[in-house]
Order: C-alpha cells, then sequence, then structure tokens
C-alpha cells in the first residue's frame, strides 16, 4: 500500500477532523444502535465485569485525570474509583498544596525562573495536565515502585509512590515546552524515565529571539533518573515531540512528530504528507555525556540530535502520527498515523543497521495496515492482536500484526479481525499489563473523548466515557460504561498482585522528615507532642491524634504571629485517618495513620477559632476539636 493513497485519505478527511470532529459535533454515527446489540451480547457471554459487594477487583487502574491534574485510581473490572492522589492540583480533602511536606514536593524540583516568577503569586502552580501515568518496570513488567507522570501545562513530571500511593518527587525540566509524552525504560529497569517536550522555542527563552521558528526553535527530549528524579540529559530535535514509548531491550526509545513542518498554523503544522518517528540510541547518548558531546543549557546537558546527528534517526511516518505503542513481543513499535488512516508499524530488530547506516529509514517499517479514520493510540492482547482507537470513526479495531506485515509483503490477507463501535471518539485504551511482557489480553478500556447520550444529562460540561471492553475471547465484547471528569488521557492496567500498599504509614517515613528534625530542635517528642513552642513570632503547636481527641484542646498565639500546626496521628489500625481543619482560616490536611502532617499560616484574626477534626473517626468525631485562641496585638 502506497504511502500516497494514505496520505491522500489523510487529507481528505482533514476537513472533517478540523471542522465537526474538534468543534464537538461529531460522533453522530450510529453509536446508539450499536450500543444495544453489544449490551445484549455482554450478559450471555464473556467475562462478568461485575464485582460484588465484599470482592476485590483483580487489576488496579491508574488513571490520569488530564487538567484536573491528579491521579484516580480505579479498581478493574469493576472501574470502581478507589482514591485520588493529588499530583499538580490543590486538593481540599488532603490538604495538598498547603501543608508544609506538599509544599516542600511541589516546590524543590523548581527551576530558580519559576520560583521568582511565583513568588508574588503565592508561589505555587495550581493546575496541571496530567496525561501519561506509566508505572516503573524491572525486566519489562511492572515492578509496584512508582507511577510518574507528566504534567503538559507546566512543563513538569511527578513521581508517586505506590506504597503509599501519595506523590513524593515532582520536577520542573527547563529547556522544555509542554512535556507530553512519557515512558518509563522497561530493561534492565527503569532507569531513565523518557519525556518529550512538545512545543518548539528557542533554547534560550529569555526573550532574545523571537522569530525564525525553523532555524532557532527546537524541541526538547528528556530523560529523567527515576531513582533520584534529577535529569540525565536532554536532546534536541528538529520538529515537534508528541507520544513516545522505550523498547524491551533497553536499547532505544521512540518519539512521535506531528509538526515536522515547525509550523504555528493548523495548515503549516498539518502541510507534509508524512511527519516522522524520532529514535533515541540510548547508548550513544549516554557515550555522547561521558565524552562531553554536550552543551550545557540551563544547568541541563543537552545533545545535539538534529538530523545528521550520530544519536538519533527520523523514520518517516504518515501523517502527523500521534500515539507511539511498543507490542508486548519486544519486537514491533507501532505509529498512530492520526491524519492517516494507517498506522505504521517498525521492527525495532532493524535499528542497529540503520544507526550503522546499513539501511534507509523506511527499511525499519514492516507494515502499514490500512485501519480506518483517526488511529490514535494502539494496544495489544499478548497473542499477537493489536487494538488501535479509531478518532473520528468512533470506533475499536482489533487487528493482527503477523497478517498486517504479510500484506505489507503483497499476500492477499486482511488484518482486520473486528471493529467495535465506542462512545464516542476515543483517545487512548489500554489492556490489561499490555505495555509488558506480562499482557495478558483480558481486558481493554477505550479511553473516549465523549459521552453525549450515555449518561444522565449533567448540563453543558458532560463526563468522558470510559469503556470497559472484554477481549479475552475472539470478539471484542463491550461491558461498562465509566463516566470520568476532565479529563482522563491515559491509564495504566496493573494486575493486583504487582502492588503492595501499606495500610498504615510507617512512623520513619521520610515524608514528614522536616517536621522531625525540627520537633528534635525543640525538644519535642512527636509520637506523644502537647506542646507549643514559641520562638520570636514563630509559634509551632505540636499535637497527637488519636480518636476522638487532639491532645491540645486549646492554645493561645497572639495576632500576626507565624503558626505552625504539627500533627501526628498515633492510631494503629487501618482505615482511622483524621484530619485538622481550622476554621475561617482556610486551613485544613490529612493526617493518616501513623503520619504527621504540618501547615503554617499566620495568626491574623484575634479571637477563638475552632479546629476540628473533618475526617469522621469516631461515634464522637464531633467532638474532636479544639481552641485556638488569638490574642489581639494591643492586649499581647
Ligand atoms: Cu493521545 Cu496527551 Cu496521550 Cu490525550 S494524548 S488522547
Ligand atoms: Cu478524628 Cu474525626
Amino acid at each position: 500500500m502506497s504511502d500516497q493513497k494514505n496520505a491522500k485519505s489523510g487529507i481528505s478527511r482533514r476537513g472533517f477532523l478540523g471542522t465537526a470532529a474538534l468543534t464537538g459535533a461529531a460522533g453522530f454515527a450510529g453509536g446508539a444502535q450499536m450500543s444495544t446489540a453489544f449490551a445484549k451480547d455482554s450478559k450471555t457471554k464473556g467475562q462478568s465485569g461485575h464485582v460484588g459487594p465484599g470482592e476485590l477487583d483483580e487489576y488496579y487502574a491508574f488513571n490520569s485525570s488530564g487538567q484536573s491534574g491528579e491521579l484516580r485510581v480505579l479498581g478493574l473490572p469493576s472501574m470502581r474509583e478507589l482514591v485520588r492522589i493529588p499530583i499538580f492540583n490543590r486538593c481540599s480533602a488532603t490538604g495538598w498544596g498547603q501543608t508544609n511536606e506538599s509544599k516542600k514536593i511541589l516546590t524543590e524540583g523548581m527551576t530558580p525562573e519559576t520560583r521568582e516568577y511565583l513568588k508574588d503569586q503565592g508561589g505555587l502552580f495550581m493546575n496541571g495536565d496530567a496525561h501519561h501515568p506509566h508505572m516503573s518496570f524491572t525486566d519489562q513488567t511492572y515492578d509496584g515502585r512508582y507511577i510518574f507522570i507528566n504534567d503538559k501545562a507546566n512543563n513538569r513530571v511527578a513521581r508517586i509512590r505506590c506504597d503509599v500511593m501519595k506523590t513524593d518527587k515532582i520536577i520542573e525540566l527547563p529547556n522544555v515546552h509542554g512535556v507530553h509524552g512519557l515512558r518509563p525504560q522497561r530493561y534492565p529497569r527503569t532507569g531513565y524515565v523518557f519525556a518529550n517536550g512538545e512545543h518548539i522555542a528557542p533554547m534560550n527563552n529569555d526573550g532574545t529571539v523571537l522569530d525564525n521558528p525553523k532555524e532557532n526553535f527546537f524541541a526538547i527530549y528528556t530523560a529523567i533518573d527515576g531513582d533520584t528524579m534529577k535529569i540525565a540529559w536532554q536532546v534536541m530535535v528538529d520538529g515537534n515531540l508528541d507520544n513516545g514509548d522505550a523498547d524491551y531491550q533497553g536499547k532505544y526509545s521512540f518519539a512521535t512528530c506531528y509538526n515536522s513542518e515547525k509550523g504555528l498554523t493548523l495548515a503549516e503544522m498539518s502541510a507534509n504528507e508524512q511527519d516522522w518517528c524520532v529514535v533515541f540510541n540510548i547508548k550513544r547518548i549516554e557515550e555522547a555525556i561521558e565524552k562531553g558531546d554536550y552543551k550545557e543549557i540551563n544547568g541541563v546537558k543537552v545533545v545535539d540530535g538534529r538530523h545528521g546527528s550520530k544519536y538519533t534517526r527520523y523514520i518517516p511516518v504518515p501523517n502527523s502520527p500521534h500515539g507511539c505503542n511498543a507490542a508486548p513481543d519486544g519486537i514491533h513499535l507501532v505509529l498512530n498515523g492520526k491524519l492517516s488512516p494507517t498506522v505504521t508499524v517498525l521492527d525495532v530488530r532493524t535499528l542497529d543497521d540503520l544507526f550503522d547506516d546499513k539501511i534507509k529509514p523506511r527499511d525499519c517499517v514492516v507494515a502499514e495496515p490500512q485501519l480506518g479514520l483517526g488511529p490514535l493510540h494502539t494496544a495489544f492482547d499478548g497473542r499477537g492482536n493489536a487494538y488501535t482507537t479509531l478518532f473520528i470513526d468512533s470506533q475499536m479495531v482489533k487487528w493482527n500484526i503477523d497478517k498486517a506485515r504479510r500484506q505489507f509483503k503483497g499476500e492477499d490477507v486482511d488484518p482486520i479481525i473486528q471493529k467495535l463501535d465506542v462512545h464516542y471518539q476515543p483517545g487512548h485504551n489500554h489492556t490489561t499489563m499490555g505495555e509488558t511482557k506480562e499482557a495478558d489480553g483480558k481486558w481493554l478500556v477505550s479511553l473516549n473523548k465523549f459521552s453525549k447520550d450515555r449518561f444522565l444529562n449533567v448540563g453543558p460540561l458532560k463526563p468522558e466515557n470510559d469503556q470497559l471492553i472484554d477481549i479475552s475471547g475472539d470478539e471484542m465484547i463491550l461491558v461498562h460504561d465509566g463516566p470520568s471528569f476532565a479529563e482522563p488521557h491515559d491509564m495504566c492496567l496493573v494486575h493486583a498482585s504487582k502492588v503492595q500498599p501499606l495500610s498504615v504509614w510507617n512512623r520513619d517515613d521520610p515524608m514528614w522528615e522536616d517536621a522531625r528534625k525540627q520537633a528534635e530542635k525543640d525538644g519535642v517528642t512527636l509520637e506523644g507532642a502537647a506542646d507549643v513552642i514559641r520562638d520570636g513570632n514563630k509559634v509551632r503547636v505540636y499535637m497527637v491524634a488519636v480518636a476522638p481527641q487532639f491532645s491540645l484542646a486549646q492554645f493561645e498565639v497572639n495576632e500576626g504571629d507565624e503558626v505552625t500546626v504539627i500533627v501526628t496521628n498515633m492510631e494503629v489500625i487501618e482505615d482511622l485517618t483524621h484530619g485538622f481543619t481550622l476554621g475561617g482560616h482556610g486551613i485544613a490536611m490529612e493526617v493518616g495513620p501513623q503520619a504527621t502532617s504540618s501547615v503554617t499560616f499566620t495568626a491574623g484574626r484575634p479571637g477563638v477559632h475552632w479546629y476540628y477534626c473533618q475526617w469522621f473517626c469516631h461515634a464522637l468525631h464531633m467532638e474532636m476539636s479544639g481552641q485556638m485562641i488569638v490574642k489581639p496585638k494591643k492586649s499581647a
């Protein structure tokens, strides 16, 4: 099949994508009719998605929340939401963005420029755009240590500890404009976390260069050390970077590019019939860093990976490709054509020859099946089949990789096995364990951007629809519709056996290291505290929470004091969370069992102010309260 033909189909549909689909008027293709048929099927055959009361799910689904800025943990197949992990957002329940512990995590990885910019604006970004959560790997499969996730809005990457399901590191990437694609290294372990800079900008973006995007604007690919959350190196590339993945061998990583044109307008960005996939040679880049073949820019070692570099290769792909997905066979990489009705399949075993200039970039392409309109992302079942979302067609297409290869060689075979209507306009899709060598081919989730008529009308802002599909048999069967709020892009489906979270915190957790050091200086033991320590106009109030009481029923400060309240929850049994809310001060925080949390504020309002535990913890939970007395300045 010729690229010419694919490209043409892409162009002919571009108008459709630009007008109907993107303005929300799309999806009028008969979804309702198909859904009835499949709803009936789901009762009679396939796996049950039902998880009864008291039963546990088989998988964790780590669901990004897009512009909500958090991570949501669901159980699968029930699709029940279990917990939300605040990351880039501000969370009223947990005090994320307000406690001293979370503020440290939110600020310590900031660039000096951002710190300076935010100085008079509260010191924190209040939003994030979280797209791609992925678990750390050891030997090509999930190892239950961390989830990494990007913030496209403010150029950050965060790490979540899976033992407590809390964010523990956030770093801002210098030189990068919009961190989009994110993937951990699969082998031998993570290792690197690869992050794609989506937008092109001048390398020193200080206002000295403002024009000529083709000459002066670049995108930056970043490798972060997942263990230390420090930047290992960056690569400057031509074009922009969309999604990415890493291979199964630890040799190469990949990024799609939809704006090889370096255009500004939609017409400019989609002018070329082919863009490309950039391949990064990890070993050669590491050698470049060792040998000193890099420039240090804003404190980061940046390798030149533009055309002609020995560190990268550019493989032409039709047309403005989006998703980038390595198959669990360890051999194939699928690049999803978006404006082309095709996906382009590379065989990673050809890449050594490509880097040795023995073959041409397009010689790495081993299949390019035409699947339908708007292919965005592909998932795998571990049995040689792939599942690709078709945004414009509102369908999931199941196809066979081997058949696609045979068709590419000229054999008369159709790689497409089945197309299933989804509701509506799917972006990412995910299979259980599907990005690991342990892909088990049981469930597929389609993250649909529009829900339209699938749920009760909640006004103009409607939920997205995460649909659960049984892929254990020969046929895909739609099992469940799951509404979700703005806006999951991506999901990571991990077998429950891979993750062993704690039920109560360990008292020696590093999360409250600073509070512990301060307490030691103050001669206070956190675990038994009922102390008010005055230090000039700084007051530190230490207390313990054990249901249904705080160890301090009252404390006194002066108007204008900087007050830090440090609460330690000494419950030893699971699921006994307390909280500290100070009325009229905008102060609230979660204190988990065996955890310490602290918050600092100015006592600006003379009078009596009640604090209370806002986490229902005991029959006498209402009584779990106390008073902060603020003495007015004149009487103090
Ligand atoms: Cu396709 Cu940000 Cu992964 Cu959204 S990206 S869909
Ligand atoms: Cu402690 Cu409610």
